[in-house]
């Protein structure tokens, strides 16, 4: 019998036993669908973006599906920073980290979020968003350089917990360059990339209409659609940030080999967001059986020996 391999990983000194778990964003916005993140073979829980007070979001339809990937307008619906606050109790039957993301509207809202999450011991780490692209009026923060720096100079006066950020997609080099200049400066755990490619527009010709209703239509894109974007961000980070924060891979990821990809390029772990709210919380274990025949097939034991490993051509 072959060997097996592991596909655990760990994040600034949070160990997952699988590598795999879900994007902030499909499905983990209740207790009951976070509870079933939890009874998944996902390696973690990582809850819905908190604001400071519950939201109902964008007007409806605001998400559509097409066989390459997805398009929402979602507007930030969640339960309210207490609630995933109060969740982090309930997550400890589960065995394995609960990550809270949170996105306020502005910067002294997240900087009360994260003071209140000083010292709360059932959170094992904070994602902070810095893209959300669906809040009408509201720019990202990630696209600005400044408001990034100066949003990230006032957490760290406060937060206790490991931190990484949710980054937007960059495509210009030197937007690369610049970021990476800004997180460099900063103590973070780790940074997820990618969030959705904000305001893209998908409509159905038959109708002669756009298929969401917020923002005209225009939505952030996920899916198929963005791998290629995703696995350039994951590698450019990569190579331009300290080596003591990790990447974490989020973007097309439907199979092991999706997943594969996202660690060749870097990352130490790999979320799923598109994929999860199509299929539900089997993908954790498909993906994960899928990844292990990979590893199997070409004779890697753990994650750490192919991460990052990716080969250019000259
Ligand atoms: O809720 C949303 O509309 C949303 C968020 Br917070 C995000 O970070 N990314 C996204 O595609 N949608």
């Amino acid at each position: 019998m072959a060997a097996a391999v592991s596909l655990a990983t760990s994040i600034a000194g949070v160990s997952l036993s699988s590598c795999l778990y879900n994007a902030s964003g499909p499905l983990c916005t209740t207790a009951e669908e976070l509870d079933a993140i939890g009874n998944s073979e996902a390696g973690a829980i990582l809850s819905k973006s908190a604001t400071l007070e519950k939201r109902a979001g964008n007007p409806e339809p605001r998400y559509f599906e097409t066989p390459w990937g997805s398009i929402n307008s979602m507007g930030l619906p969640n339960e309210g920073f207490q609630y995933y606050l109060d969740y982090a109790s309930r997550a400890e039957a589960f065995a394995k980290p609960y990550i809270m993301s949170i996105s306020g509207l502005s910067h002294q809202d997240n900087v009360d979020m994260i003071k209140a999450l000083a010292g709360q011991k059932h959170i094992a780490a904070i994602e902070l968003n810095l893209s959300c692209p669906n809040v009408p009026g509201k720019p990202q923060t990630g696209y600005d350089f400044e408001q990034s720096r100066a949003l990230l100079q006032r957490v760290f006066e406060h937060v206790s917990l490991p931190l990484g950020v949710k980054l937007p997609p960059y495509f210009d080099l030197p937007h690369f360059d610049m970021m990476a200049a800004v997180l460099n400066d900063y103590p973070l755990a780790f940074v997820t990339c990618v969030n959705s490619i904000g305001n893209g527009l998908v409509i159905d010709p038959e109708s002669e209409s756009v298929v969401i209703k917020p923002k005209s239509g225009f939505g952030g894109i996920g899916g198929d659609f963005i791998k290629p974007t995703a696995l350039a961000n994951v590698r450019k980070f990569y190579t331009l940030l300290n080596k003591d924060i990790a990447i974490i891979g989020c973007g097309g990821v439907k199979s092991g080999l999706d997943a594969f990809e996202h660690i060749l390029c870097g990352a130490s772990a790999v979320q799923i967001g598109t994929q999860f709210m199509r299929e539900g919380t089997t993908c954790f274990s498909r993906i994960a059986r899928e990844l292990g025949e990979i590893m199997q097939q070409k004779g890697y034991a753990d994650i750490t020996s192919f991460q990052g490993k990716l080969r250019s051509l000259d």
